[in-house]
């Protein structure tokens, strides 16, 4: 037990979901259709076929669901609130839902009442089509933002006498580049991308990064001004990012070209929202006008905006090679090749059951601890996990035995501790991705994530081993008896 110990008693640790990918229901009770609803209806298909009519049917299966959190030992858990059922059409002069709002509080009481701590998500990639149909959504940085603090606000307003960890936005970066850029999430804009119509990947993926930086920036400066106090709560934003080093050690080239693919996955929103700065020198380099600046009312506004953890999504990384040459317009990796293999051959990592998915703990350390230090706030890790290899053509039965998904369990919680115990980063939580298998965005339900896995035909759950081990493996890391 001692060789493992590093985690301190308090450390949180739980499971995460979002609510597209598992509530289903996406009808009933008076709640209006999000960007994801469109995007998986359209035809030709961009989901593999798939949508979250149904999902996981969550929506009504969750008492079943919060069982299995107890059945595991969770201390937390992990989930989105979609805006579309709390405010239909999205608006800040639009009408609340309150069956919406009944739904998210019987969730939460459903949760306490089992002694697991609630951590909830207010933006998972699913925005009210009413806004986008309104004034294009995120394209908008002055109306979108206004929009999501009247929502931020409804949600503390209501829940926040039981809720009081607070994650503002899922992944940002995917949001922008993925929704705007590539078009392979919702809306599906992109002007590189043949099934979409509409777009400009130049322009649009760095208009909407701001959009969501000052909605971020909107809904915690609500809640420090006028909830922190008698709610005394925190809050934070969940930022995805591989770790990079470089494809060529010996070349000082590719050792910048590592560290200039962080600035553009990371630093692009950590820059203004924890330094309260521009951001960083080359992306304004690379992109010049087409990132739009900061005005000095919105620099009032990101001031005002202390946020008080780093939520750190992490599932993998590479090796970067720099190019040479002017960079491509629609470039949003900062001009360098991503490699899963360094110059001498040697991968990255472990192949998972998912292409751009490798398991590299060692460098999942490096992330934790580089994070840490540069935007100095406590660390949760609010996403983390893998498909088994193989695992999307396995009956139940073989899925349940996932041996790939204990041992990268296993070694990415020895670099939590030894980020934690040998680095000094402050590491206070770590949510494993996901409860259950669920809807895939745009890779539909062909990925297996869970711990749990799900018959799509029955929707019966069956927890994968996984899943029971996950507690003696914190346990263990924490110096704490477990019986049985
Ligand atoms: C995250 N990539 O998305 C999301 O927050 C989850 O909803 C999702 O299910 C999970 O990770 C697994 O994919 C990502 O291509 C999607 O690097 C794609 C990437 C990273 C994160």
């Amino acid at each position: 037990m001692a060789a493992k110990a590093g985690l301190p008693a308090d450390f949180e640790w739980g499971f995460a979901t979002a609510a597209y990918q598992i509530e289903g229901a996406v009808a009933e009770d008076g709640r209006g259709k999000s960007i994801w609803d469109t995007f998986c209806h359209l035809e030709p298909t961009r989901t593999k076929g798939a949508d979250g009519d149904v999902a996981c049917n969550h929506y009504h299966r969750f008492e079943e669901d919060f069982d299995l959190l107890t059945r595991y030992g969770a201390k937390a858990y992990r989930f989105s609130i979609s805006w579309s059922r709390l405010i239909p059409l999205g608006g800040r002069d639009d009408p609340v839902n309150e069956a919406g709002i009944a739904f998210y509080n019987r969730l939460i009481d459903a949760l306490l009442k089992r002694g697991i701590t609630p951590w909830v998500t207010l933006y998972h990639w699913d925005l009210p089509q009413g806004l986008h149909d309104r004034y294009g959504g995120w394209l908008d940085v002055e109306e979108s933002q206004k929009d999501f603090e009247r929502y931020a606000r409804l949600c503390y307003e209501r829940f926040g006498d039981r809720v009081k960890n607070w994650i503002t936005l899922n992944e940002p970066w995917i949001q922008s580049i993925f929704g705007y850029s590539t078009g392979g999430n919702a809306p599906g804009r992109s002007s590189t991308n043949e099934q979409s119509a509409e777009g400009d990947s130049t322009t649009e993926p760095w208009i909407v990064g701001k959009a969501l930086i000052m909605s971020h920036a909107r809904a915690v400066a609500a809640y420090n001004q006028d909830f922190r106090d008698t709610q005394q709560g925190q809050i934070g934003i969940s930022l995805n990012g591989d770790f990079y080093e470089p494809w060529d050690p010996e070349d000082e080239r590719d050792h910048a070209a590592a560290e200039r693919r962080m600035q553009f996955h990371i630093g692009w929103f950590a820059n203004p929202i924890f330094l309260k700065e521009d951001y960083p020198a080359c992306m304004r380099e690379q992109l010049g006008a087409r990132l739009p600046a900061f005005t000095a009312d919105d620099f009032t506004v990101l001031r005002a905006a202390e946020t008080d953890f780093y939520g750190m999504n992490y599932y993998t990384s590479q090796f970067a090679r720099h190019r040479d040459g002017p960079p491509s317009p629609t470039d949003y990796v900062g001009h360098v090749d991503e490699l899963q293999q360094d110059k001498a051959g040697t991968p990255v990592g472990e192949e998972s059951g998912l292409h751009w998915l490798r398991s590299c703990p060692g460098m999942f350390r490096k992330h934790l601890t580089r994070v840490h230090a540069l935007y100095g706030k406590p660390v949760y890790v609010t996403e983390n996990g893998c498909p088994c290899p193989g695992e999307d053509e396995m009956t139940r039965d073989e899925a349940v035995d996932d041996p790939f998904r204990i041992r990268y369990f296993d070694t990415h919680l020895d670099a939590v501790c030894k980020s934690v115990k040998e680095d000094g980063a402050d590491i206070k939580g770590y949510f494993a991705w996901s409860l259950l298998d669920n809807l895939e965005w745009s890779d539909g339900y062909g990925p297996r994530f869970g711990v749990t896995f799900t018959d799509y035909d029955t929707l019966e759950r069956t927890p994968k081993k996984s899943a029971l081990l996950l507690k003696s493996m914190f346990a263990q890391r924490q110096g704490i008896e477990v019986v049985g």
